[in-house]
């Protein structure tokens, strides 16, 4: 049900003066609120398929399941589906791009032949939107990668091939960099492991480290872009060892003062990358987020409001680390509408990130510094059901955008008249 404009505004008067007694200005939340940009995956519109011809297995250890219609087959469809799903957004957003979603005019080039030019589109795209590009090769879905190795492969040939693709990848990020003025990160994710016990651990990460050394030899203008690498714990296929492990690429990162990126599923289930962030942004320069949900043995679920994602977004608004951070998003649900899904997973990262910049934090530091735990613990859970909610809300309205679950009729309109209608859907013809 639509919200009343004029009761909203009455209930965020009262919001505001509740936080503005605790010393918090609601204004200035929602002022800063609206200068982070959240990179959203492209991936999650199409089930990790991309645009090569003809689109193979995901591999990778990687899975999508699920089956519900209307996922985007083209370019246009998808930068359709993403401009329904920016709409319901509060703020301006980034894309983040994966190399398979080139526009290849029918042809596959090989991955270490690909360049800007594949990118045009997506470059137009954004240009007119004003939305930043991110990057990211693509170490799997391909022959090469069939054994699910790739720069730390023991054979030259195959690790030379997944370099000169990283090498053209650093330069497509350039390209989108400077075409759109906005510095893209671009994200280093290979799948390589065993799915059992290695008889040497030691070759493949020295091979690895060799690989991403030569694939970052050239330096790029760091306005244009930006090289990070992201760890993982295991995949399918990979369960008994990961090259690229954390304890790999924080010490890489720290040495090469490369961005690290920490995904939020890529850990033990009992840790947690809220308390990662402030002891490793002691030693890498900039951190890039994969805000994610790990369940059970899939580290990809849409992003709810959990504690964790509350909890991250405090560590960054505490810290001060939003500037040095860059945040995305990497989820790929295919049993649900895809543009619910990354309307709710970037909806919870900005409410998430709302909560943190509404905090009463400098009485939470007075508090433990003076010793007294108890009044820290207090507030921290009186905090929880402080009107936060009212604030959002308005944030919504002042964008323009869906205040509440009406952005689900948004969303059902467009599946009715564009999702169920492309090729191959319950009502197309
Ligand atoms: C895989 C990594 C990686 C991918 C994307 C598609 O475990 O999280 O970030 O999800 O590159
Ligand atoms: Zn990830």
């Amino acid at each position: 049900m639509a919200v009343s404009e004029s009761q909203l505004q009455q209930s965020y008067e009262l919001a505001r003066e509740r936080f503005a007694a605790l010393g918090v200005d609601t204004e200035a939340a929602i002022t800063r609120l609206a200068t982070i940009p959240i990179s959203l995956h492209c991936w999650q519109g199409d089930d990790v398929g991309g645009f090569e011809s003809p689109s193979g297995d995901i591999g990778g250890g990687l899975a999508v399941t699920g089956n519900y219609p209307g996922k985007a087959t083209t370019p246009d469809e998808l930068r359709s589906d993403l401009d329904q799903t920016y709409a319901l957004l509060p703020g301006k957003h980034r894309l983040n791009l994966h190399a398979i979603y080139g526009e290849f005019g029918g042809l596959t080039p090989e991955r270490n032949e690909i360049g800007p030019e594949h990118f045009q589109g997506w470059i137009d795209w954004a240009r007119e939107r004003q939305v930043g590009l991110d990057f990211n090769p693509t170490f799997f879905a391909h022959p090469n990668a069939g054994d699910g190795l790739t720069l730390s492969h023991p054979d030259a040939g195959i690790r030379q091939y997944w370099i000169d693709h990283g090498i053209a990848c650093r330069h497509i990020g350039a390209a989108l960099g400077q075409a759109l003025g906005s510095t893209c990160v671009t994200n280093v994710w290979i799948p390589d492991g065993h799915k059992d016990s290695p008889a040497s651990r030691k070759a493949p990460r020295e091979r690895l480290i060799e690989s991403l050394d030569a694939m970052f030899a050239q330096p790029l203008d760091p306005s244009e872009n930006l090289d990070a690498v992201e760890c993982k714990l295991f995949g399918i296929g990979s369960e008994s060892f990961v090259v690229g492990s954390h304890e790999f690429y924080l010490g890489y990162a720290a040495t090469r003062q490369k961005v690290l990126c920490l995904d939020a599923g890529h850990f033990h289930p009992t840790e947690v990358i809220s308390e990662k962030i402030s002891a490793v942004m002691n030693y890498v320069p900039e951190l890039l987020l994969h805000v994610s949900r790990g369940v059970r043995w899939d580290s990809d679920h849409v992003v709810t409001l959990t504690d964790e994602l509350v909890a991250i977004a405090q560590e960054l608004v505490r810290g001060e680390y939003l500037a040095r951070t860059h945040i995305g998003l990497d989820f790929f649900d295919a049993s649900i509408n895809r543009i619910a899904a990354w309307t709710i997973g970037a909806r919870n990262v900005i409410r998430a990130l709302l909560i943190a910049l509404l905090e009463p934090t400098q009485q939470l530091v007075e508090a433990e510094l003076a010793g007294d735990l108890t009044k820290r613990l207090a507030m921290m859970e009186e905090q929880k059901s402080l009107p936060w909610g009212v604030v959002w809300d308005y944030y919504c309205l002042q964008s323009d955008v869906p205040v509440g679950d009406i952005w689900l009729e948004e969303v059902r309109n467009y599946e009715q008249s564009t999702l169920f209608s492309r090729p191959g859907n319950p009502t197309s013809v």
